[in-house]
């Protein structure tokens, strides 16, 4: 039985300054870091995940020139391009397996992410005997909910992390927790599970 915290897509493009920045993305960056430094052994493993769209075409209609901001977005997060590297205040050094997900088409959750060696996230967790998972990341309504949900149905123990998460709107991320809470999902402070 481990412990595995999970770091959704901190990445240029979803911070400031970004393509489809979502408004306090470098501070979740830097406080995921500060989280993680002090978090002393609590994590058996550490897993992040990063957007990585192909650069030709929509990837499945994800991309559009005249996005809805819910279905379809401005282009992100293009594989190989610093768009789509880690925000430079995340520690990537603490990170362990690296995911990458969406690569012609929409994938919002980590679960739907491939690493290296095209094990799933899911395969990596079980192989790793996880049994609880604290999510955080970019965007609380998005990426950190489907990744949460997925997580939730797998079984798992899964906590947000509230303080660590940042989201593209303030209602569709409130929303985003209730329907998280409502899955079994909890949501806590980083100081309250803090080691
Ligand atoms: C995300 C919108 C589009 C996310 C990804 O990481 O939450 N949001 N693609």
């Amino acid at each position: 039985m481990s412990r595995a915290l999970i770091v959704v897509d901190v990445q240029n493009d979803f911070t400031e300054g970004g393509a489809l920045a979502v408004t306090g993305g470098a501070r979740v960056a830097e406080a995921v870091t500060e989280h993680l430094r002090r978090s002393g052994g609590r994590y058996d493993l550490v897993v992040a995940s990063r957007d990585w769209h192909a650069a030709d075409g929509d990837n499945g209609g994800h991309f559009s020139a005249e996005p809805d901001w819910v279905d379809s977005w401005p282009v992100h997060c293009v594989a190989g391009t610093p768009g789509a590297d880690y925000h430079p205040a995340l520690d990537a050094t603490l990170v362990d397996v690296h995911v990458t997900k969406g690569a012609g088409s929409p994938a919002y959750s980590v679960f739907e992410g491939v690493t290296g060696d095209g094990s799933s996230a899911a395969e990596v967790l079980a192989s790793r005997g996880v049994d609880e998972v604290d999510v955080v990341g970019l965007a609380t309504d998005h990426c950190v909910r489907a990744s949460a949900l997925d997580a939730a149905r797998a079984g798992l123990r899964v906590r947000v992390l509230t303080d660590l998460v940042a989201g593209v709107g303030a209602e569709s991320s409130a929303a985003a927790l209730d329907e998280l809470r409502a899955a079994g999902v909890e949501t806590v402070a980083s100081t309250e599970v803090a080691a």
